[in-house]
């Protein structure tokens, strides 16, 4: 606070300010009277219009209260003991809903449901009517709400910083079949777990230009262009058996406090409003791509929006007391969430020099050691690389300094690599080919401390191929493996009360949530029967709430008795839900053939284990051959669900708007979780960990965390197929150059779809040649009967229950190490030196 706001409030204030903090009282009345004071005066609801979502929000209000308490102790904790802060930049946070994981994390559900009951309404039914906040669009982005909570529940002094899109994820509906895309306006009226900052607020500029100040010593200034401001969004993230509560803080774009006089001086008012309204458009959209990079301008300018005003509010924390700067890597550690964020080292960059006159080596110095980078993906189209003219026009000062470090660095590899220049193209900042372009990780790789990747195979990828020659530069030391792991608070205690008593039960003890290595302590029950019971029990009365969800949101009958075997996430080519839905069509075809033939009602059930094939996920918009395979997946449904001859032997279904809250009903009622991608090309995987940790078994290739988690589980417990990653090139140079004929199986589904036999969809020819013959990139054809066989063997496991039964507790109980609270636990021990900080 300025001295002179200071100096005229009363200690009186000051006083009561602190006593305040944390007077929330936890029973029953009191709580009862806090909800019903948020309904009169923060919403102005009464007796005659208070609805159910009305009482959500003033309930998640009296939460939010409840937070904010212990917020503010946490924050003032970290700042008294000035501690070594770690930073999480992402620009995607994939949240899902709030309420119940507060809830469960403050240990308030007893209370807080007797509460509502006594008030006529019903907590779970509360639940139900938040929004997710879809503020990423997979993998990427719900690692880093899994960090959060882990962060949180550790104790560890960590901030997340984002952007608050008005916009988030794309609802998805299936209209005739085929992905239709909404906007998600998920702010609605009033978002009631965030607080505006109007007292936060950062200037960033775009454009304009750089202007000589001195020769000699050399000073710059960037000046002109456009200035938008940066306002804050706190968002409270509570962990689980503590009381420290951590901020992850939002940017929303605003129209800059200054403004330009003269516009407004020639008289064009309202066009001068409507300029600086146009500013806004920064935080507008979050960009629907996963897994692929899109060069828009727009996209650009979020991510250096986003990192300008983060580095403003980390350099004012660090600068509330006197430093050097070298102390910096001291206080401060920021985790770069791909290479997103990356243009941030530039930003620090220049900071240093051109505000605080930090020589060039110096200012380096403190940069590289203060950033970290973690890399989600091998795949080429996802790399970002700027055109070197759209990123120069934006922010020109930037450019100048990428040339800066591009220079020196090159300097040391010509002196590493004398006369290699292809090395020297390789690892350059620059990449030469039209339209010369910047490659962000190369930027990211130069200049963080440490590199990893997300499950061992991915990073050994790293190491090898995609940034050898940086890992031959560096030394093997600056790159790290950080497997992924997923909270056990959402994913297994929320998301599965079911199996979440019965485990605890079992364990007497429910350690195991802040512990999950304790689930290992099933194993010793192994040979009971009751605890098969017990999972067979909470694995059907998941399956019922799934196939009634089911009913209502596809209006097809699923029986739970069946096989449930389900991929959901992205559509994507590289995870091959094509495959998946051309294995459906031969078991269609086989049973198809068996009626023909004249097989009984018996003998079909004899012959064929029944199955229900789900499927969820949303395809970017602009990646055309994903809509095509969701419209095959939704083509064959439509033909499979209303055959007469295959009853309930097999029903299709591909569930719309996949999101965090229809995840959290998905897993736990997953018998058979498809992990399917082309082997080499799934970094880690999440979904595979929430799968298993609900006790579903594996179907997957040797790729990403399903070789750790087969490793972890025993390999018994999964059925494997496929090519191995070491495999892979070869096998598609064999594709290349000595294609081999589509095997049996494969030749026959194709041409049902060839003949009509799930309609004539103009685009269904497109979508075989796409993976035809030398197409097969993906190497369906080369690992399909090889899938089949798995598919025949987890369907041989299914008809002895037993068996079943015993490989899902084995899979469950081996899932501790898979908790994000290990990962981030190791990055914060081998990454960023930052210490557990329990608030005072
Ligand atoms: C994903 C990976 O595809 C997935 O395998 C991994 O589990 C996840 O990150 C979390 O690490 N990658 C992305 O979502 N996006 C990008 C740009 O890699």
């Amino acid at each position: 606070l300025p001295p002179e706001d200071k100096a005229d409030k009363s200690e009186l204030l000051w006083t009561l300010l602190t006593q305040g903090m944390e007077n929330m009282d936890r029973d029953v009345e009191s709580i009862q009277k806090h909800i019903v004071n948020h309904c009169q005066f923060t919403l102005a609801r009464t007796q005659f219009n208070l609805d159910s979502f009305g009482l959500y929000q003033a309930t998640a209000l009296s939460i939010k209260d409840h937070l904010l308490g212990m917020w503010n102790v946490t924050q003032q904790t970290f700042t008294n003991k000035d501690v070594k802060r770690v930073y999480y930049l992402s620009l995607e946070f994939l949240v899902g809903r709030a309420l119940q994981n507060a809830v469960l994390n403050l240990d308030i559900e007893g209370e807080y449901s007797q509460a509502l009951m006594e008030l006529g309404t019903d907590l779970e039914k509360l639940y139900e009517e938040e929004k997710d906040a879809a503020l990423g669009n997979g993998g990427l982005g719900r690692l880093a709400a899994c960090f959060m909570d882990s962060l949180a529940t550790l104790d560890y002094p960590a901030w997340g910083y984002g952007i608050r899109y008005r916009y988030g994820m794309f609802a998805q509906k299936i209209v005739d079949g085929a992905q239709v895309e909404f906007p998600d306006y998920w702010i609605s009226y009033l978002n009631v777990w965030e607080i505006p900052r109007i007292d936060v607020s950062y200037s960033v500029r775009f454009y304009g230009e750089v202007r000589v100040v001195s020769d000699s010593p050399r000073v710059v200034e960037w000046v002109g262009g456009e200035v938008v401001q940066a306002v804050a969004y706190d968002v409270p993230i509570p962990g689980y058996g503590t009381k420290n509560c951590i901020n992850l803080r939002l940017w929303s774009a605003k129209p800059a406090k200054e403004f330009d006089l003269q516009s407004f001086n020639q008289g064009d008012y309202l066009g001068a409003i409507e300029d600086r309204h146009k500013s806004e458009n920064i935080s507008q959209v979050l960009y629907p791509n996963d897994n692929t990079y899109m060069g828009k301008e727009l996209r650009l300018k979020q991510q250096y929006f986003f990192v300008r005003a983060t580095l403003q509010d980390i350099l004012r924390r660090f600068l509330k007391r006197p430093r050097e700067w070298e102390e910096l890597p001291d206080k401060v550690a920021i985790q770069l969430n791909d290479t997103h964020p990356s243009i941030g080292i530039v930003e620090l960059l220049r900071i240093l020099v051109d505000e605080h006159g930090l020589e060039f080596e110096r200012a380096w110095g403190i940069v590289v050691k203060s950033f970290h980078f973690t890399n989600h993906t091998v795949l080429p189209e996802a790399l970002e690389k700027w055109p070197v003219e759209l990123l120069g026009h934006l922010l020109p000062r930037h450019l100048d300094l990428i040339y800066d470090i591009n220079y020196r660095f090159l300097q040391q590899v010509q002196a590493w690599r004398p006369g290699d220049m292809d090395v020297l193209a390789r690892m350059s900042l620059i990449d030469e080919a039209h339209p010369r372009s910047i490659r962000m990780a190369n930027l990211a790789i130069i200049g963080s401390t440490h590199v990893n990747g997300v499950a061992a195979l991915h990073t050994q990828l790293l190491k090898t191929t995609i940034f050898k020659d940086f890992c031959e530069f560096f030394g093997e030391s600056k790159f790290q493996n950080k497997t992924n792991g997923v909270t056990p608070r959402r994913w297994l205690h929320q998301a599965n009360p079911g199996l979440a008593a019965v485990i605890t039960s079992w364990l007497e003890s429910d350690a195991w949530i802040a512990n999950l290595d304790e689930l290992a302590g099933l194993r010793a029950h192994i040979d009971n029967p009751e605890l098969a019971a017990d999972f067979a029990r909470v694995k059907r009365a998941n399956k019922v709430r799934l196939a009634e969800l089911i009913q209502s949101t596809n209006g097809i009958e699923v029986d739970p008795d069946a096989l449930f075997d389900i991929q959901v996430k992205r559509i994507h080519e590289y995870k091959r839900q094509l495959m998946n839905i051309l294995a459906v069509i031969v078991r269609y075809l086989a049973i198809k053939e068996a009626v023909a033939g004249g097989a009984s009602k018996a003998e079909l059930a004899a012959a064929f284990v029944a199955r229900v094939s789900i499927f969820a996920g949303k395809a970017a918009p602009g990646y055309h051959n994903a809509k095509r395979i969701i419209r095959l997946i939704t083509a064959v449904a439509d033909v499979v669900n209303n055959d007469p001859d295959v009853g309930s032997l097999l029903k299709v279904v591909f569930m719309p708007n996949y999101n965090v809250s229809l995840a959290e009903v998905i897993f736990p009622g997953t018998d058979l979780s498809e992990q399917i991608s082309c082997s080499g090309m799934e970094a880690s995987g999440t979904g595979v960990g929430k799968a298993t940790l609900n006790g579903a078994l594996l179907i997957c290739t040797m790729d990403g965390a399903s070789i750790e988690i087969a490793e972890e589980i025993g390999h018994d417990q999964v059925f494997v197929f496929g090519a191995l990653a070491s495999e892979v090139d070869g096998l598609r140079a064999q594709v290349q150059f000595n294609t081999p004929p589509d095997c049996a199986p494969l030749a026959k589904a194709k041409a049902a779809i060839r003949d009509g036999t799930f309609g004539n969809y103009d685009e269904f020819p497109l979508l075989l040649d796409s993976f035809s013959g030398r197409n097969d990139y993906y190497l369906i054809n080369t690992d399909f009967e090889s899938y089949l066989d798995a598919q025949a063997r987890a369907d041989a496991v299914y008809r002895d229950q037993d068996a079943w039964l015993r490989k899902a507790i084995l899979s469950t109980a081996g899932m501790g190490f898979f908790s994000s609270d290990r990962t981030i636990r190791q990055y914060a021990e081998e990454i960023w030196g930052v210490k557990p900080c329990p608030r005072e």
